[in-house]
């Protein structure tokens, strides 16, 4: 890696990224798809919510052996998922391959292997009596300590596969990520004010333009590797203004050193003009979070609207962080002087959908995702608003 990758990096607009970085091959497929599933929520006048989830890949060879990744596994995205289908949204679900998925998670193969679940077929077979004049010798069984916490968890998968409320859509590198969340954004705009997007992928800051890849496998022998990348176009920005310009844009902002949480936060919707980001501080992710936004929300047409109206000065936005704690107490959080705030409880015994998390504890997501669903309303309600007052 580039020693010093700030100083090297080029700068991308999304426009020559675009312009020049290949689509991922099956882009058509995947957009007609999601385009159908979007088309049958509008139809039906159902709020959908696009969740990313799971970390981006930057090959290092076209014929990739080797690659930087990231370190999230889907946590996050996937239960928030959950939470949202049990809130009745439809979920595009676009997560990175093989990461967690919404249900299965429960039983990811290394915190809680499927198999560990399962009774030995040969001790368990039932008796005569018990198996009556049933054929039993196909049935395998799930230990009874294990049932209680399974049955719901699988009868949510059921009845949500059955519904057609969840969509699945896969990436792996950092390219992907990019173009399908620009097409399926896109796809989402005649939802209106009733499309969310809840951006929980971990999405690298930098990756390596298609020329600068070699095709193949970077061979030993010369030393040290030393590889130049450059930084990741920063897509919100067209995708509040162009792609999804009524949409309720949601993004996490993850940082190591917690001073940096909230001023990065700010910075972000000041520059992007999106409503809400979620910090998240690495090592207490499933802990904490902190939701930044204005004040009062406003989107670009409105604030250059009010500006016409008034003496053509837009008014200074303000900001309020709101700490969300599993099981603690809200705590009054500390701002950049830019910046005011506000803290309010969050409650932490409400019904845990579909079995709740791993081995049935209550999770954080499900507070978030009340609070957004919350939000989200106001904003579609808002816009009621002004259209009965136009
Ligand atoms: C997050 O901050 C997520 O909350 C986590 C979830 C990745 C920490 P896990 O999957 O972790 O549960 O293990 N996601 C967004 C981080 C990010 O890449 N943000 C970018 C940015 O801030 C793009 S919106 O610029």
């Amino acid at each position: 890696m580039s020693s010093s990758p700030g100083e090297s990096s080029t700068k991308w607009s999304s426009d020559r990224f675009f312009q020049t970085q290949a689509p991922p091959p099956n882009l058509d497929q995947i957009s007609k798809s999601t385009s159908e599933f979007i088309q049958r929520h509008v139809a039906e006048g159902r709020k959908v919510v696009l969740v990313t989830s799971g970390g981006t890949t930057v090959p290092l060879e076209k014929n990739v052996v080797r690659f930087l990744d990231n370190f999230s596994a889907g946590t996050r995205g996937s239960a928030s998922a959950e939470y949202f289908l049990s809130a009745g949204y439809a979920v595009i679900f676009m997560s990175r391959q093989h990461s967690l998925a919404p249900y299965t998670r429960h039983y990811s193969h290394t915190t809680n292997p499927f198999f560990d679940l399962l009774a030995d077929p040969v001790s368990h077979l039932p008796s005569q009596e018990e198996a009556g004049a049933q054929d039993e010798g196909d049935v395998i069984r799930v230990l009874p300590q294990h049932v209680d916490h399974l049955r719901p968890v699988l009868q949510a998968y059921l009845n949500t596969r059955q519904s057609g409320l969840l969509h699945t859509v896969s990436f792996v590198t950092v390219n992907e990520y990019l173009w399908l969340l620009r097409a399926l954004s896109k796809l989402m705009q005649p939802l209106g004010r009733k499309g969310m997007y809840y951006l929980a992928a971990a999405v690298s800051d930098f990756f390596i333009p298609s020329t600068s890849v070699p095709e193949h496998k970077i061979q030993s022998g010369k030393g040290s590797l030393v590889i130049e990348m450059d930084q990741v176009p920063k897509v919100l920005k067209p995708m509040v203004e162009k792609w999804a310009p009524e949409g309720f844009v949601v993004s996490f902002k993850l940082e190591t050193d917690p001073n940096l949480l909230i001023p990065k936060a700010v910075t972000a919707l000041e520059r992007y003009g999106h409503q809400l980001v979620i910090g998240n501080d690495l090592n207490r992710r499933k802990f904490e979070v902190v939701f930044v936004e204005r004040k009062n929300h406003r989107t670009k047409a409105e604030r250059e609207l009010e500006a016409s109206q008034g003496d053509g000065t837009i008014e200074a936005d303000e900001f309020t962080s709101t700490w969300m704690r599993l099981g603690a107490s809200p705590e009054q959080p500390s701002l950049s002087s830019s910046a005011s705030a506000t803290a309010t409880a969050t409650s932490t015994s409400t019904a845990v959908p579909n079995g709740g998390g791993k081995g049935g504890e209550r999770e954080l997501e499900e507070d978030i995702v009340r609070e957004l669903c919350r939000r989200h309303d106001a904003w579609i309600e808002k816009e009621g608003n002004s259209l009965a007052s136009s």
